[in-house]
């Protein structure tokens, strides 16, 4: 048995057998020292003549390589440092491809970054057909590239389409998927990966050359495989990127322009730029605000919000009431997500058939998409169930109510679910904005009550919401934080307090819409300006999927429109027109009905200015107030909340690049002319005053 610290060895039948098993860490992920061993290691495989070829596995029990070291990236002072690491990322791949031996690797678990260019340098991929196993190049999501030769290899095995669709998407694939696509070699079971990926050694070292067929046909010959055709994919995938980023995200773009250079040039001309491009993307702002966005959500998939957290009750089935947009929005991906068995209940079968229909939607998208076998979908729908009755929720040890957003309705659905679940059980209220307290006020047992706000729509908005009363148990906290985790969710625990963070922090934002809407702004401009600063949305547009009934408290000009009906895309108007679901241009009757004619208003740049400084300005007010527990909560939650840019890190991430000073300098000016909804907050008085941040 030879080994460095990371890396061990046996020899079987003439295959070393290579383990990668880092001490101490729950994940694989390729440092400096640990490159250090993987070319020591390779010279001791190279010299040993008794080894004819290699097999390749992750000692981790559910993750193969999680890429490079990702806090390594965090110290980079320079672009030409950068440069380096990703050239000796390179020259580590360059030497396991041109490696004398034979090299099959065994993938189960999460293969993604550098991870997967060091499988795509070896010569044989298999992998197990496992929910786990994932393979992508996620790195523009950090706002880097695939720097170790992922930009080159990846194009040569699967075409320059496939390749650009999972670089610039940063998507990752299930195993089964990346067998289609060519990724992968092979897909076995798991208990059988290890002696597929032995076999295929041993084949290789008797001579045997691994046969890849030529994918996609005659399109892909006419597309991937001749300079015009890959001239049209590039052009085509530049002008995505830059719909889809608006410009505030280099990566995709540089990416695409490190696959390209090197089809057109060669590999070699091909990794320089890679190289290169790696370096100038490492010292962006950019880079460091999403890496900071990394390591904050991994940081909250650990914290309960609460010190000492007591174990969380596992959840194994859920009660739903509520058949609505929300609840069968939550019925579908806690089955599709958490694979638990959902119970749904409504006032009548009509609403409970409507809603299981919603739910299952969740698991057909699922299916549709590849994310989930026929075998699977079957099995989760038959997890699905409802009624006009509480029967089957005495089981439950979690119930979620989604029901009319009403007090008094509310505190009537605590009662009845006392009445038929265990006493054991939690009752948790997906209200976004009636005060948790106020609902337990109803309970008999308070202390199992507790707010869980999901996001609309629920199978795809990330951030949840867990609201604790003044009693809540620490368990039940416990509980929600970690079935909403189940459900795929990223959780930020927040104090109870009229509209949590999230509609606190958005309302002003909305409201001061409304008073630009009356000062003259076209709605289409609105929209515009907000997207161009980064929100996947306009304010307007958002109004309209989240429906004017649910942001009712929004400023008054808005009261006509919901007055008159218009709840936004649900009912098919708003400020939009939407015709078969699909948005459609400004509806211009809207303006009468608000009183205001969109001719012109203040210049754009104020017009984005009072947007986020009422916004900024209000977060920092709510922090000062402890709604969330610390600056990281606020800004995951406002980013997965509803879409503050990831590029600017979040409000309280971008008040600090802003700088206090300034702030309340501006704030003051709007506050002169617009009023006192402008005034600074005394968080931000406070920090001009002692010059400090919200991150230190
Ligand atoms: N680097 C550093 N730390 C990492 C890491 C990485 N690549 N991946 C995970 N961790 C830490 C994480 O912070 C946490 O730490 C612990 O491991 C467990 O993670 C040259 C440039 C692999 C799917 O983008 O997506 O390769 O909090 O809680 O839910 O081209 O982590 O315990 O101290 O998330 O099971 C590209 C990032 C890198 C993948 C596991 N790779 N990781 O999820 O556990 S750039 C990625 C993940 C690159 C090359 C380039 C997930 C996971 P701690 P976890 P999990």
């Amino acid at each position: 048995m030879a080994s460095g610290a990371a890396l061990t060895w046996t020899l079987t039948d003439g295959v070393a057998v290579v383990t990668f098993d880092l001490p101490g860490e729950p994940v694989n992920k390729i440092s400096r020292a640990v490159k250090q061993d993987v070319l020591a290691t390779f010279e001791a495989l190279e010299r040993d003549r008794a080894v004819e070829a290699v097999a390749f596995f992750s000692g981790k029990p559910d993750s193969f390589i999680a890429g490079a070291d990702i806090a390594e990236f965090v110290e980079i002072a320079s672009a030409a440092e950068a440069e380096r690491l990703a050239a000796d990322g390179q020259a580590l791949l360059e030497r396991v491809a041109a490696f004398s031996k034979p090299i099959a690797v065994g993938i189960h678990g999460a293969c993604l970054g550098g991870g997967l260019e060091f499988a795509l340098a070896c010569r044989y991929r298999v992998a197990s057909d496992h929910p786990k196993t994932q393979l992508g190049l996620p790195e523009v999501q950090l706002g880097l590239l695939p720097g170790a030769g992922g930009c080159q290899r990846l194009p040569r095995l699967i075409g320059a389409r496939a390749a650009l669709d999972l670089i610039l998407g940063a998507k990752v694939e299930r195993a089964a998927q990346a067998f289609r696509l060519g990724i992968v070699d092979e897909l076995v079971h798991p208990a059988i990966l290890k002696d597929i990926t032995l076999a295929a050694a041993k084949r290789m070292a008797r001579g045997w050359r691994p046969q890849r067929r030529r994918r996609g046909g005659l399109l892909a010959w006419l597309l991937d495989r001749n300079p015009l055709g890959r001239r049209l994919v590039f052009r085509t995938a530049r002008r995505q990127v830059l719909a889809k980023t608006g410009g505030n995200y280099p990566a995709p773009l540089a990416a695409l322009e490190a696959v390209e250079h090197g089809l057109r040039h060669g590999i070699r001309e091909g990794l320089k730029r890679e190289a290169q491009l790696f370096g100038q993307l490492a010292v962006t702002d950019v880079s460091r605000k999403l890496v900071q966005i990394f390591f904050a959500t991994t940081a909250l998939k650990k914290d309960f919000g609460i010190p000492s957290p007591p174990p969380p009750v596992a959840v194994s089935r859920l009660g739903v009431v509520g058949a609505g947009f929300m609840g069968a929005g939550i019925a579908g991906t806690a089955v599709a997500q958490a694979g638990v068995d959902v119970r749904l209940k409504d006032a009548g079968l009509p609403q409970v058939a409507k809603g299981l229909a919603a739910a299952r939607e969740v698991l057909d998208d699922r299916l549709k998409r590849r994310r989930i076998s026929p075998y699977e979908y079957t099995r989760l729908v038959a997890q699905l169930s409802g009624g006009e009755s509480y029967a089957g929720f005495g089981r439950a040890e979690l119930v979620i109510e989604a029901v009319f957003e009403d007090l008094a309705v509310k505190q009537a659905v605590v009662r009845e679910v006392e009445g038929a679940a265990s006493e054991r059980a939690a009752f948790a209220s997906n209200t976004s904005t009636i005060p948790i307290h106020r609902i337990a006020e109803a309970a008999r047992r308070p202390e199992q009550v507790i707010g869980m706000h999901f996001f609309s729509p629920v199978a795809r908005m990330p951030l949840l919401e867990v609201i604790p009363a003044a009693r809540t148990a620490p368990a039940v906290i416990s509980t929600a934080v970690a079935f909403g985790r189940r459900m795929g969710k990223t959780a930020i625990v927040v104090k109870d307090s009229p509209g949590f963070w999230i509609n606190r922090i958005l309302t002003p934002y909305m409201n001061e819409a409304g008073h630009l809407l009356a000062a003259g702004v076209a709605i289409e401009e609105l929209d515009q300006l907000m997207v161009h600063f980064g929100f996947p949305v306009g304010p307007i547009t958002l109004l309209d999927e989240v429906g004017m009934d649910v942001a009712e408290k929004v400023a008054g000009v808005m009261h006509a429109a919901l007055k008159a009906g218009r709840l936004g895309r649900k009912a098919g108007k708003g400020f939009y027109r939407y015709s078969g679901g699909k948005k459609g241009g400004v509806d211009a009757a809207v303006y009468e009905l608000i009183g205001t004619q969109p001719n012109g208003g203040p210049r754009p740049a104020e017009v984005i200015q009072r947007l986020v400084l009422v916004m900024l300005n209000e977060a920092a007010r709510a922090v000062g107030e402890g709604i969330v527990r610390s600056p990281r909560d606020g800004d995951i939650g406002a980013i997965f909340g509803f879409g503050f840019p990831p590029f600017r890190g979040g409000p309280l991430r971008h008040a600090d690049d802003l700088g206090a000073a300034r702030l309340v300098g501006e704030l003051e000016r709007l506050a002169e002319r617009y009023g006192a909804r402008f005034a600074p907050s005394d968080v931000l008085r406070d920090q001009a005053r002692r010059g400090t941040k919200f991150y230190s």
